[in-house]
């Protein structure tokens, strides 16, 4: 049994902390209990093993400077990179692909249960993809859409059609340096050719080759998975719900949606409205269906459906110990293995469902988008005859409120109106100090790390310091559990970027939806460069990047992406490139020389958030804008920020949680 302690840093969320005492007392091992016993490779960890032939695994510690065929610590750390690269931009964009098959197959009318939803979306695509509209009806410009998204994966052509939507002084950095993206099935293809044993032996040449990877992910596969999305199931605007684990009900049949595609989630959504499968709940004895999300599925389908977020990565196995979910249905991407041990202790049924992905010991319902509210209707009813099996509940009293659905279109709405949408209102105020600066902060938790302090906590110290935030994925979730999406979180900024949000009616950390929907915020901060005001390319703004507890593939993509295009980042934690100092430069001064931002992997946390405001600093310097000075703000609002400290340990009274 761990001590005490330990037990308290495994997590700063108090409903994670409630059911990990469960789980410990009902013998149910977890993600936390295998962290503690299974210490990482130290040799792996950061970069110095090559496996890519049979002679080795070679480790390049030590004395060993160079593996069995010769390869140096700086070719072996990068070939790595490039590895996790190319499998974090095919998760995605083999996702964005799924997305553009689907609008396929209900433009050709073999898809009856999905349409066009956003037709002014679909609009502004056909034009990025060269689509001609003129005459068309809107199913055949779809069908045209999807065929030309498909041609884009794998295209022929020098670039992909949405480097268009880099500004132009970014493409000409891509152009000059050899990265511009062609279609991401081509660049992966090609990582996985050039660091196969014996081709790309330079660490330069090889990590060049990565951002270009990630940007085909970035501004091709994501972008465009993002964009179908919006034009199948809607763009989304400003929408209030609410998360944590309270909000699974004690009287409903509970089905908990995890994984990342919206495909058959949406149509779960729909199903669960069904009068016929709310009547078969009933005579089951449940008062009604309760969907909740998990992961970025949850994302996907509260941006667009206002459908509760249970909780993020690390919170994937507990969600089961609650004894209150009838059936987990899960798609793609980061689905625990370990799920399904921790079901086979309860009445939960994991339900997987893509033919990508089949899970051992799982029920397995492939999902069919010809048949897709059938087979959603399928899933819900195998969900209802498991209600009578549930036995004991443990349900979490912790919920709270949020705002999410900022998409760019809606952020561009909100700062303009109908007439004038435009970033221009945002540019202003940054330019004059109001807000300090911009962040991004994204991507997953790490069982390695205190589950949701980072994420927390650099949120917190940015909007404190007048930084407005946007997030994505599983950050996003640890924000709305700890009440950073609502808008009350404003008595946290400081002045400036207060005044701001209180005069729009925004709260200061904006949802911009799940991993794919990065893409967003490349659109954003592309379309503030396009603008003007802060410099002529996006890594003349005052914007920094984060990632707190990154863990997967998908984030060093993103990561590499925000990097090259112009955004400086820090992931938090070790970096798994660090045996060869050579890479580890690159990534800082080489990628500043060639792209003006850096990519830092920093273990410690504190460090990254200053080094972070610093860069933000230096920005507005380097631009001639106003010096930030937060007292000049102050005289305005009497808000002035409440000083508070982040806890070694959970403090229930961090910040408020309104329990149920
Ligand atoms: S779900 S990739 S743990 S953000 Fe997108 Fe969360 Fe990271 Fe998976």
């Amino acid at each position: 049994m761990a001590d005490e302690k330990k037990e308290f840093n495994k997590t700063i969320d108090p409903s994670t902390f409630e059911l990990l005492a469960i789980a410990e007392a009902e013998g149910i091992s977890t993600i936390f209990d295998r962290a503690a016993a299974l210490k990482a490779c130290p040799i792996g960890s950061s970069g110095a093993c090559c496996k890519v032939c049979s002679m080795g695994p070679c480790r390049l510690t030590g004395k060993n400077e160079v593996g069995l065929c010769g390869a140096t610590r700086a070719t072996v750390a990068a070939r790595n990179y490039a590895r996790d690269v190319a499998a974090g931009a095919a998760a995605h964009s083999d996702h964005g692909r799924d997305m553009a098959m689907t609008l396929l197959a209900a433009c050709e009318g073999h898809a009856p249960d999905y349409k066009i939803k956003d037709v002014p979306k679909l609009m502004v695509v056909a034009k990025l993809l060269d689509v001609e509209t003129e005459g068309k009806e809107t199913i055949e410009i779809g069908r045209d859409v999807a065929l030309a998204a498909l041609d884009n994966f794998s295209s022929t052509k020098k670039e992909c059609d949405y480097v268009r939507r880099a500004p132009a002084k970014r493409a000409e950095v891509w152009r000059n340096i050899g990265i511009t993206p062609r279609g991401v099935d081509r660049e992966i293809v090609e990582v996985l050719h050039r660091t196969h044993m014996g081709v790309d032996q330079d660490a330069e040449h090889i990590m060049n080759h990565a951002m270009r990877c990630s940007l085909g992910d970035g501004w091709g596969g994501s972008m465009l998975g993002t964009d179908i999305s919006d034009i199948l199931f809607g763009t989304p605007g400003p929408v209030s719900a609410r998360s944590d684990f309270g909000v699974l009900s004690e009287d409903e049949v509970n089905v908990v949606i995890h994984g990342h595609e919206p495909t058959l989630s949406m149509m779960i959504v729909e199903a669960a409205g069904d009068p016929e499968i709310l009547e078969y709940a009933k005579s089951k004895g449940a008062k009604g269906i309760n969907l909740a999300g998990m992961c970025c599925t949850a994302n996907e389908i509260l941006m667009r459906e206002g459908v509760p977020l249970l909780g993020n990565f690390l919170s994937q196995e507990l969600s089961i110990v609650t004894g209150a979910v009838e059936a987990m249905v899960v798609d793609i991407q980061c689905i625990m293995q370990g799920l399904v041990a921790v079901a086979q202790n309860y009445h939960t049924e994991i339900i997987s469902t893509s033919p990508k992905a089949k899970i051992t010991g799982s029920t397995y319902m492939e999902f069919d988008e010809h048949h897709a509210l059938e087979q959603a209707k399928a899933i819900l009813r195998k969900a209802i005859d498991n209600y009578p099996n549930r036995k004991k509940t443990h349900i979490p009293n912790y919920v709270n409120n949020l705002v999410a659905g900022f998409s760019h279109e809606y952020i561009n709405y909100m700062l303009g109106g109908s007439f004038r949408q435009s970033v221009r209102p945002l540019i202003d105020n940054i330019a004059n100090g109001r807000i300090r600066g911009a962040a991004g902060v994204v991507g997953c938790n790490n069982a390695r790390l205190t589950h949701d302090d980072n994420q927390t906590k650099i949120v917190m110290e940015m909007i404190k310091n007048d930084i407005i935030v946007v997030t994505t994925g599983c950050n996003a979730i640890a924000d709305a559990k700890w009440g950073l999406l609502s808008p009350e979180v404003m008595d946290m900024c400081g002045p400036g970027l207060k005044e701001i949000c209180q005069t729009i009616g925004i709260p200061p950390v904006l949802h911009m939806g799940s991993c794919v929907d990065n893409s967003r915020i490349l659109t954003l901060v592309g379309q503030v460069a396009t603008e003007g005001g802060l410099g002529e390319d996006v890594c003349d703004a005052p914007t920094v990047g984060f990632a707190p507890e990154w863990m997967s593939e998908k984030a060093i993509s993103i990561g590499t992406y925000v990097v090259a295009s112009g955004v400086t980042t820090w992931m938090i934690g070790p970096n798994p490139y660090g045996n060869s100092p050579e890479v580890v430069e690159l990534m800082d001064k080489g990628f500043r020389e060639k792209v003006g931002a850096s990519l830092y992997f920093e273990p410690d946390v504190d460090k990254a958030i200053a080094d972070a405001i610093a860069h933000i600093d230096a920005k507005r310097a380097e631009l001639k804008l106003e010096p930030y000075d937060p007292k000049k703000y102050a005289k305005s609002d009497t808000y002035y920020p409440t000083d508070y400290t982040t806890p070694e340990v959970f403090d229930e009274n961090r910040y408020s949680r309104s329990g149920t």
